[in-house]
């Protein structure tokens, strides 16, 4: 561990070198006194020699502070100042350590620590934010109970646990469970709160408070339902209740990432919090939903049980998604969630664990640890826990969980310790399930069919391809849930999951009347790239009568995947009988319309350049973009009718209502809507943006507009509607550079990034205008590399400021050697100049030296 040896701070932190530190603690005790420019920060911090540890190195951590003093035992000390903190000479027994620092909250534009936004305090600590604000072990593994007191002139004063005494300019927070320094958390400001209550099944009352600025009292109500519908769930699902007076929320303009669950005292991205009907979509309720839901949980998996070094992060993160996954699943569509969770895990993991990014779920080593938080750890991470499930049963899953919760109270836990209670409660061997943890890539599973008129044999190979430091890769235990279907559409054999341990295995199914067609990898079972000859007539038939709404869904995809890529290859046309096999599925009155809206959504952009890479041929974005429209328009001619129909009686009727019922027939009449719009020459989108009464409707008519260049007034009028409201006007930035074709995109990104509202210090407007036109494939890759220049040029900006968030976005060029060689050598020349930049950050340059490999 970097505690090791902390003069080295800049250097690589492996996971073998973890040592535990040398002290515990009994308590923690904070006093702020708050200033833009130099707040103090005193600590009280009674330490005492573990006996279980062998080091006796007293090394606390720090950055960017001032020390004013420091005392052991209220005699004055000494401490040597070293890289990444101080080292200090202390008894060798109980002790108290109290020190003084000076720290500059207004100075802090990387937003971690305790910074400011819009005039408002507010810290974050993880992973290694709180050395910022005073020295002390930072690290998951010492864990505390803190007492807290501030004193400052905003009306609102909070920190972690349960509020104490509290009086003009002062407020005092007790924590009573022990926690590590990375879930402290202290917010003030002129806030006002949103309020309710929650009584837990024991009985306790819990006061809920999401804490806004004034202006935005009114959109916390969806926020706070979900939030007490996440708390019922997680009582009823994993018997887990909370476990303090008060539960707070507050929202932040400023902030790195989604949101952050500090004990008692969850700090918010406003846009993962706030919502009205006029101002937010469909899809930013349902991400707030699990945002909200996902913070939540990490009460119990993350606070009561946390990791005990980072590189165990997805113990926490990878099974608190999980958890999030299926409480969606439960609160809305369970097949729409996995669909849109497995575009998720395609769109962002894949992408990864496929480039010079990859690594496994748990690294075993880094630079900056911020640059871990990945979609390998988060959502691989929960693809584990899922495949777990799926091997051990849904009783053994819960055996599991409450020996975890039970064994593991108030620790600081290992990947091995959560595979243990599965061992220990399934009665089970899980060592070559660990590999899961341990190898980076996205295993390829190839189908053989075999047929002797009576039995059908599936032969199953697996082989991951290398990745970065892993040349070798072993077979891991894949579970690939399969049925079969009989050749007029009914199931011959339901689901049964198919436990793959070999490189390569066969499994039989005897005594079928009919040669069957296999729907393999129902429910997507395994984070996984099947690799299967598909016979258009067979996806056909899965697409019509699959039993399994994920594999319906798959053959769908596959087929337009496949004409694409036709298209792209061979100058085919798009297919017909795909078209119509789609224009049945979307006129099935008994299917979800959300379910419906899904299939209607064409493969993206980057899933196609994948797709091509994968197969041997070198992806050019503008013919992709070109290629992709063109099908868009065939599908919309061919479904013309239908598409008509579905625009026209899909809608919901009455007022707006986030809920999953009502977003499915929205959804399906906007992916009409959208298609439509390719054909008709914008009528009804514009007669839809006039009329709408909610954003999810006129955001939607302003994109289908948008995307066929024909949203001029539109576009200004929204401007001249919601140039108040940030999150929406983000929305605005994000339209614009997403969906702008390959003849705008640059000049529109260079015009938006001149706006006098882009604002680019706030990670949120820098996201929706750099990282929305990083995304948009076929202004990114211009051939010119104007599109490169200009992203590498506003990270080059942005990275003095804030280091996290350029780290984050520079993987828009991860996929760099995907490309021809011209837009390889422009990316690659792109990396070198972010690179050889004088200063550049720890993050990003571990980030850019990744990728160049
Ligand atoms: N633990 C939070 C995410 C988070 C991680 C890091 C942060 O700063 C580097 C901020 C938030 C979660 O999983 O929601
Ligand atoms: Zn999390």
């Amino acid at each position: 561990m970097r505690d090791a040896s902390p003069q080295s701070a800049a250097e690589t932190v492996h996971l073998k070198d973890y040592a535990p530190f040398g002290y515990l603690i009994d308590k923690v005790e904070l006093v702020f006194r708050l200033d833009p420019e130099a707040t103090r920060v005193t600590s009280r911090i009674a330490f005492r020699p573990d006996p279980a540890a062998k080091s006796r190195d007293f090394f606390l951590h720090g950055e960017k502070l001032k020390l004013i003093g420091a005392r052991i035992d209220g005699q004055k000390a000494a401490p040597e100042m070293v890289k990444g903190g101080l080292r200090c000479t202390v008894p060798d027994a109980p002790f108290l350590w109290e020190a003084e620092v000076e720290i500059a909250p207004a100075q802090n534009t990387a937003l971690d620590g305790l910074y400011m936004s819009n005039g408002m305090y507010c810290t974050q600590c993880e992973a290694e934010g709180f050395r910022k604000i005073t020295y002390y072990p930072d690290r998951p593994d010492v864990m505390a109970p803190f007492s807290v007191r501030i004193e400052g002139t905003q009306p609102v004063l909070l920190s972690n646990g349960n509020p104490g005494r509290k009086g003009e300019g002062f407020a005092e927070w007790h924590d009573p469970w022990k926690k590590p320094a990375y879930l402290f958390a202290l917010v003030a400001g002129d806030l006002v709160c949103h309020s309710d209550s929650f009584t837990t099944r024991s009985g306790r009352r819990v006061a809920l408070g999401i804490w806004v600025r004034a202006g935005d009292l009114e959109k916390c109500g969806f926020a706070m339902d979900a939030l007490k519908r996440a708390m019922a769930w997680d009582e009823r699902v994993y018997g887990r209740e909370y476990d303090l007076d008060v539960f707070n929320i507050v929202a932040v303009d400023d902030f790195n990432m989604g949101a952050m669950e500090n004990k008692g005292l969850n700090i918010f991205n406003s846009s993962a919090v706030l919502a009205s009907p006029e101002t937010a979509t469909d899809a930013n309720y349902e991400r707030i939903e699990s945002i909200i839901a996902h913070e939540y949980f990490h009460n119990w998996t993350g606070n009561r049980i946390t990791c005990r070094d980072w590189f165990q992060l997805c113990l926490k993160e990878g099974l608190t998604v999980f958890r999030d996954q299926q409480f969606s699943a439960d609160e809305r569509s369970a097949p729409v969630q996995r669909i849109n969770d497995v575009l998720a895990l395609r769109g962002r993991q894949f992408r990864e664990d496929n480039g010079p990014l990859a690594h496994p779920v748990r690294p075993e080593s880094f630079v900056e640890i911020n640059n871990f938080y990945t979609a390998t750890v988060y959502e691989k991470g929960a693809e584990l826990i899922g495949m777990l499930r799926r091997l051990v049963g849904e009783d053994g899953y819960a055996r599991a969980l409450d020996l975890y919760f039970r064994r593991h109270d108030g620790q600081a836990c290992t990947i091995e310790d959560w595979l243990k209670v599965f061992e220990d409660a399934c009665d089970r061997d899980l060592g070559q399930f660990k590999l899961w943890y341990a190898q980076a890539g996205t295993p390829r599973l190839g189908v053989e069919e075999a047929w002797d008129g009576s039995t059908f044999t599936l032969t199953l190979t697996q082989k991951t391809p290398p990745t970065p430091g892993q040349a070798q890769k072993a077979p891991l235990v894949i579970p690939v849930a399969t049925g079969l279907l009989a050749p007029d559409g009914s199931e011959l054999v339901p689901t049964r999951i198919l436990e793959m341990t070999e490189a390569r295995q066969s499994f039989r199914f005897a005594d079928l009347p009919v040669r069957p067609v296999a729907s393999v990898l129902r429910g997507f079972s395994a984070p996984v790239i099947l690799e299967r000859r598909a016979d258009p007539r067979q996806l056909r038939l899965l697409l019509a009568h699959d039993t399994d709404p994920f594999n319906r869904w798959e053959a769908g995809r596959l087929l337009a995947r496949n004409s694409l890529l036709a298209m792209l290859r061979d100058g085919a046309d798009p297919d017909a009988g795909y078209f119509a096999a789609l224009n049945d599925l979307a006129g099935e009155l008994e299917l979800d319309p959300a379910f419906r809206a899904l299939c209607l959504a064409l493969p993206g952009q980057d899933d196609i350049a994948q797709a091509l890479h994968d197969g041997g041929t070198v992806p050019d974005p503008v013919a992709i973009y070109r290629a992709r429209r063109s099908f868009a328009e065939a599908m919309a001619r061919a479904l013309q009718p239908r598409l008509a129909a579905l625009y026209e009686y899909s809608r919901p009727e009455g007022p707006y209502s986030p809920d999953a019922g009502a977003a499915g027939r929205r959804a399906l009449a906007g992916a009409a809507l959208g298609l439509l719009t390719l054909v008709d020459g914008g009528g009804r989108a514009r007669r839809q943006y006039a009329a709408a009464d909610n954003m999810t409707e006129q955001l939607g008519a302003l994109s289908a507009l948008v995307s066929i260049g024909e949203a001029e007034e539109e576009l200004a009028q929204f401007y001249a509607q919601w140039k108040d409201d940030r999150l929406v006007l983000d929305k605005w930035f994000g339209l614009q550079v997403g969906l702008a074709g390959p003849e705008t995109a640059v000049a529109t990104a260079r015009t938006l990034s001149e706006h006098p509202d882009f604002s680019w210090k706030t990670p949120n407007r820098f996201r929706a205008v750099i990282g929305g036109f990083a995304a948009n494939p076929a202004g990114f890759h211009d051939p010119s590399g104007a599109g490169y220049g200009l992203v590498a040029d506003w990270l080059i900006r942005l990275d003095p400021v804030n280091p996290q968030t350029t780290a984050r976005m520079s993987t828009a060029f991860e996929t760099w050697r995907r490309y021809d060689a011209d837009r390889r050598a422009q990316m690659r020349e792109a990396l070198e100049r972010m690179l050889a930049t004088k200063g550049l950050s720890r993050d990003t340059t571990e980030m850019i030296t990744r990728m160049l490999g």
